[in-house]
């Protein structure tokens, strides 16, 4: 089988990285973007790396000059950042997306093929309008709760659609068939927790900045509430969920967008996870309201059905081997102790 060429954008992010190393193994072509220069390591594992931004025609000229079969466009701004600067946000977030869809139709179109585009939405893509409802509901299936509150969530969610409408509907008058050169696929992405990145820009960022900052010895100011709760993954988790949803064949998918999701820990049961492993971690509890309200409007708990039956998901990483075998051992390897 001849091998596959794939493009990552924002390569040198925390999803990036491990996917990179993945794709790496399994001997696929890769051409990286990021706006910073790549380590060494991960320079050595790709065909080219492009340093630039998406909105960039120039680095889109680049790429296309490859018969990509695959872009995984991760590159964004998340919903902190998006908030202090809501207009970039809507320009890298939309406006680069656009380009890369427009890119994988004109790839598509060249190679007479469908280039597939795996898109990481997230559940910032969900609003719930109060607490008193997010405490009520089940778990949140894919088309519940759709009017999101920050500009990243609205990006991402609109960005779903636009995806959709490039793989199927794509200049619906044409006399032409102009729609199945672009085959997007996305996953609503809960926080995700790496043991070897701390995020930054990110909401579900407490997470990840408590058991990294108790790994190093330092005091944690948790910026929400002990009951606030939204569904977690680890990093693992995710890769691998990309790679399935890459993977499977397009007869069995019934949406172009799937929730995922692992475990739904409160901050106070991740609080009490980590001092169980660090027990001299000292960690408050002080809430800014307006970030709290960002989480109040996400889903405590979403509902991965769909991808459980069409594409056989299921994550390895529950709370406890999550914290037990992938984040303690690598987290004290890295910071020592
Ligand atoms: C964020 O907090 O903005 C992201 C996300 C949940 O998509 N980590």
């Amino acid at each position: 089988m001849s091998k596959r060429t794939v493009v990552i954008t924002g390569a040198n992010g925390e999803i990036g990285h491990l996917l990179l190393e993945t794709l790496s193994k399994e001997q696929a072509i890769i051409i990286a973007v990021d706006l910073s220069p790549l380590s060494d390591e991960h320079t050595a594992l790709c065909e080219e790396v492009i340093i630039g931004d998406i909105c960039d025609d120039e680095v889109i000229r680049d790429i296309e000059k490859h018969d990509v079969n695959d872009i995984f466009h991760l590159a964004a701004i998340l919903s902190t950042s998006g908030e202090k600067n809501p207009e970039r946000a809507h320009h890298v977030n939309v406006d680069g997306t656009m380009n890369v869809l427009q890119l994988a139709y004109r790839i598509g179109k060249r190679t007479n093929s469908a280039v597939k585009v795996l898109f990481p939405s997230t559940i910032a893509a969900f609003g719930i309008s109060d607490l008193e409802t997010k405490r009520m509901s089940g778990p949140a299936r894919e088309d519940d709760f759709a009017s999101p509150i920050t500009m990243y969530g609205i990006n991402k969610l609109y960005n779903e659609h636009l995806g959709r409408y490039y793989s199927d509907c794509y200049r619906r008058l044409s006399p032409e068939k102009e729609s199945g050169f672009v085959d997007f696929r996305a996953l609503r992405f809960p926080g995700l927790i790496s043991a070897f990145t701390v995020p930054t820009g990110g909401t579900s960022d407490y997470a990840p900045e408590m058991i990294h900052n108790a790994a190093q010895g330092k005091h944690y100011d948790c910026f929400v509430r002990p009951d606030a709760q939204i569904p977690f993954m680890a990093m693992p988790d995710a890769v691998k969920s990309l790679l399935h949803l890459a993977s499977a064949p397009l007869e069995n998918l019934s949406t172009r967008v799937y929730n995922v999701t692992s475990f739904s820990p409160t901050a106070e049961e991740i609080k009490d996870m980590v001092q169980a492993e660090f027990p001299n971690a000292t960690i408050d509890f002080k809430p800014q309201e307006k970030r709290q309200e960002i989480i109040d409007s996400w889903p405590g708990v979403v509902d991965d059905s769909k991808a459980r039956n069409d594409w056989n998901w299921s994550p390895d990483y529950d709370a406890e081997k999550t914290f037990k075998e992938y984040l303690i051992p690598n987290i004290k390897m890295r910071y020592g102790g």
